[in-house]
């Protein structure tokens, strides 16, 4: 039983025409499906039906995000824990959302909508399953990041939240920020990934999105696309640079409505016995950007 991955995250857009220009020709998703109000996106490699709903409305900013679960019974399990923790759940039936079936949604210590599905439709990625490239056309748009990666919320209280993660949906921390009172300031969760995180959660305003980041396979992808966002006009927030936490690579930018994306690699393997690391605030410049040693009031502060 357990959590899988990050499935999709669903924002809202005032100008859905914008931010489907922006996230199909900058940042090189594929377009898989568009309604009346909503467009649904993935990247080359996702197997799943989307990885990215954008929806309109007047008001830009996250509606939820969703977790694949393991197995199927898992949802019904975590339905009961996440209810037992005191947080109510809804159930959304099949056919209440395009793309997955039954699912279940509640609001997480912290404020923001979290939904765990298991049943996803399966649309595959660009390669195919019979004799496969290696790798996806040449001439794809923009970045064109080959799968999503990882999100970071805000919370106030960022030892409940990571409690709620940690002992609620069994995720594991693999590194943690302390203040000088020992309290977490920050912690990085992996699912059942290899990878540090699926999910990172930091202090700030609850129910508050900083981040979500596409996966990219090098550094020199990173310096690509820094050349592509500073060619269409992007406005970029940090970076290139290192994590300490992570040892990522990472570039940020805005999105046309403000939303914070990262494109990230590199990173450790993470086992269920790896040990966790610990930074204290006193170190974090370097634990946020190793290079810079600097702790950003713009990337701490603003957030969607
Ligand atoms: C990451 C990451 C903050 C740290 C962010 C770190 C907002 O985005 O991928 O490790 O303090
Ligand atoms: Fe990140």
């Amino acid at each position: 039983m357990g959590i899988l991955r990050l499935a999709h995250v669903d924002v809202r857009t005032p100008d859905l025409d914008l931010s489907t220009a922006y996230y199909t020709e900058v940042m090189g998703l594929q377009q898989v499906a568009r309604t009346d109000d909503c467009v649904y996106l993935k990247c080359w490699d996702e197997e799943d039906h989307h990885s990215l709903r954008m929806r309109y409305n007047p008001r830009t900013g996250m509606d939820s995000f969703t977790f694949r679960v393991e197995e199927e019974d898992d949802l019904h399990e975590f339905e009961k824990k996440v209810e037992a923790y005191g947080c109510p759940t809804t159930r959304v039936s099949r056919g209440g959302a395009v793309g997955q079936g039954e699912s279940i949604r509640f609001e997480v210590p912290s404020g923001q909508i979290m939904e765990l599905v298991w049943d996803i439709e399966k649309t595959g990625n660009l390669l195919g399953k019979h004799n496969p490239s290696p790798v996806p056309p040449p001439d794809l748009p923009g970045i064109a990041p080959p799968r999503m990666d990882h999100m970071l919320v805000n919370a106030e209280e960022v030892a409940e939240s990571a409690s709620f993660f940690m002992d609620v949906l069994g995720m594991r921390m693999t590194e943690q920020v302390l203040d000088g009172n020992g309290h977490q300031l920050g912690v990085w969760l992996a699912g059942n990934t290899r990878s540090p995180h699926d999910i990172a959660i930091v202090n700030g305003p609850n129910g508050a999105l900083h981040h979500w980041a596409y996966w990219l396979d090098d550094w020199d992808h990173i310096r690509k696309a820094a050349d592509t966002l500073a060619f269409n006009g992007v406005q970029i927030d940090q970076g290139p640079t290192r994590h300490g936490v992570t040892r990522g690579n990472t570039i940020y930018f805005f999105d046309p409505l403000g939303i914070r994306n990262e494109v990230f690699t590199g990173g450790y393997w993470v086992d269920p016995d790896t040990e966790i690391l610990t930074w204290t605030e006193d170190n974090f410049g370097k634990g946020l950007f190793y290079y810079e040693n600097v702790i950003s009031q713009r990337f701490l502060r603003m957030h969607t």
